[in-house]
């Protein structure tokens, strides 16, 4: 190996040093993932997102007779641009949509959705009789006062973990 003049070796220093400042930076979203998980499976504490502009506060699910059920919560998105909620899983159902009730001619409806936009500094409600999300395929028996964790996949937030209970209405 060619030797060093100390310039060049310190100027060399330098540069690894900045890059593994980058590499830091590009693993602290995974470490901050992978420690929400862990969180998780060890039941403890409320989940934390990984996004501090997207908040998720008052999730709840409905079980409806048939194996189904809905969930519900208020998407608050603190920052300033616009997010939008492009998917939804879980364990405990087969499959998860983003659905919306539509009331048209006095016969209500619901339809999918692709895409729920986040408006900045905004918020959007998933209620009973608007967007909801529909948990179809139910793999366990849910009562009243259990906790289900949903993820929600963001389009700019990427994945954020919400605990909600089960309740009657
Ligand atoms: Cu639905």
């Amino acid at each position: 190996m060619q030797e060093m003049h100390p310039y060049e070796s310190k100027h060399w220093l330098a540069k690894h040093i900045k890059r593994f400042a980058v590499l830091g930076t590009c693993l602290m979203p995974l470490l901050l993932l992978l420690a929400g998980c862990t969180t998780m499976a060890q039941g403890g504490p409320p989940l934390t997102p990984a996004s501090e502009d997207i908040s998720v506060s008052g999730a709840w699910v409905r079980v409806v007779p048939g194996g189904t059920g809905s969930a519900y919560m208020t998407i608050t998105n603190n920052g300033g641009a616009e997010d939008a909620l492009i998917g939804v899983s879980t364990d405990i159902a087969s499959s998860a949509m983003i659905h919306r009730t539509e009331v048209k001619g006095g016969v209500a409806s619901m339809t999918m959705v692709d895409r729920l936009p986040i408006p900045a500094h905004g918020k959007v409600e998933l209620s009973p009789g608007g967007y909801h999300i529909m948990l179809e395929g139910l793999r366990q028996q849910l009562s009243p006062g259990d906790e289900v964790v949903l993820r929600l996949r963001f389009e700019r937030a990427g994945e954020v973990m919400v605990r909600a209970e089960v309740r009657r209405q």
